[in-house]
């Protein structure tokens, strides 16, 4: 089926999903009972190992009882603030290339996010549906850990491809992310942040657990799971560009590599593209909340040495029993 641009529609940003009302009695009775942690606002509670947004969690429970992923939908999965906007925008590219020109794309127009939805923000709005008018194939996001997706995602021939980053850069993205949610929280300061983050009690967290949910199962599973990093990511796109395409079940024809066109969808989806581009009616999902500096390292502006040696060694720790490093 030709994928119309029209069927895109601009989505909410993600974190909406804390304003919304838990009404159903046998939800509320569950996120009563749960772990909570009030110096994260507006409120996380932790389930099955994983601390959420408390109003998310019927959304994600919802998800894992009743999505059904089509065969050919390619999930992009990450722990947020580690290069999700960019994944979905570049699996995105990749996987339509033969739908649409550069100069006639919907990239040009809507947001990432708007072109590829999370599946449980969709859930939590109860417009689940929306998911359904997507024609085929179709790239859907998620923030979900692997633990806590539905059985027919795990079970299905459907790509997941995992985006990680540096946890140093994910918290400096994340606290300058949250300060703009002003509307919602009183601002975290750096510390603060810090030290819930450290302690895994951020949303989605523990970072580690959760990117290492996706890599041990891609260890065995390696057809079904792709764990790249936004590092490497950023040292050589273009390598990413054939990764993305060889493991979705669409490698670069050799008239296409010639034409450079690998290249050319590196640089569409670049940092200064993507930014730049006229996105006015994606209102909901502002650039601002997506695109900050992206490079490495930047936490070095944030960080005593001290904080960073500690937050190295956390990771190092948890990290002890796997070959993964970030
Ligand atoms: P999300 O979880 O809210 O979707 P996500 O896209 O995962 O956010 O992460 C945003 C980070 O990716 C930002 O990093 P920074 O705050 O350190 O700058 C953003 O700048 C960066 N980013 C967005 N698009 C790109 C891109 N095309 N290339 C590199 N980095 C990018």
């Amino acid at each position: 089926m030709e994928v119309q641009e029209s069927s895109l529609k601009p989505c909410p940003p993600l974190i909406v999903v804390t304003n919304i009302e838990v009404t159903d009695g046998k939800y509320k009775e569950l996120i009563h009972s749960l772990p909570k942690e009030e110096r994260f606002p507006p409120g996380l509670r932790k389930y099955k190992g994983f601390w959420q947004f408390q109003n998310a969690i019927p959304g994600v429970l919802a998800m894992k009882e009743d999505f059904k992923p089509r065969c050919d939908d390619v999930i992009v999965s990450s722990f947020p603030k580690s290069g999700t906007t960019w994944l979905k925008a570049l699996t995105f590219t990749i996987m339509h290339r033969d739908k649409y020109t550069f100069s006639s794309h919907p990239l040009l127009k809507l947001n990432p996010h708007d072109c590829v939805p999370f599946i449980e923000l969709h859930y939590s709005l109860k417009n689940e549906q929306y998911l359904e008018t997507l024609p085929s194939p179709r790239v859907l996001g998620t923030h979900v850990p692997y633990s806590l997706l539905s059985d027919s995602i795990k079970t299905s021939t459907c790509p997941i491809i995992h985006i990680c980053r540096d946890p140093k850069d994910v918290i400096v993205s994340f606290w300058h992310m949250s300060a703009k949610f002003d509307w919602l929280m009183e601002p975290l300061s750096f510390k603060q942040t810090y030290e819930l983050f450290c302690e895994g009690r951020v949303p989605t967290g523990p970072v580690w657990d959760n990117v290492l949910e996706y890599y041990t199962k891609s260890l065995s599973s390696p057809k079904k799971i792709l764990i790249l990093k936004y590092a490497e990511m950023l040292k050589d796109p273009t390598n990413s560009v054939m990764r993305i395409a060889n493991f979705i079940g669409c490698p670069f024809s050799k008239e296409e590599m010639k034409s450079g066109l690998v290249e050319k969808i590196a640089e569409f989806c670049s940092f200064n593209k993507l930014k730049n581009f006229d996105t006015k009616q994606s209102e909901g999902n502002l650039k601002s909340y997506y695109y900050r500096k992206g490079i490495v390292g930047d936490w070095q502006n944030y960080m005593t040495p001290e904080m960073a040696n500690n937050l190295d060694k956390i990771t190092k720790e948890k990290l002890c029993d796997s070959s993964f490093t970030f």
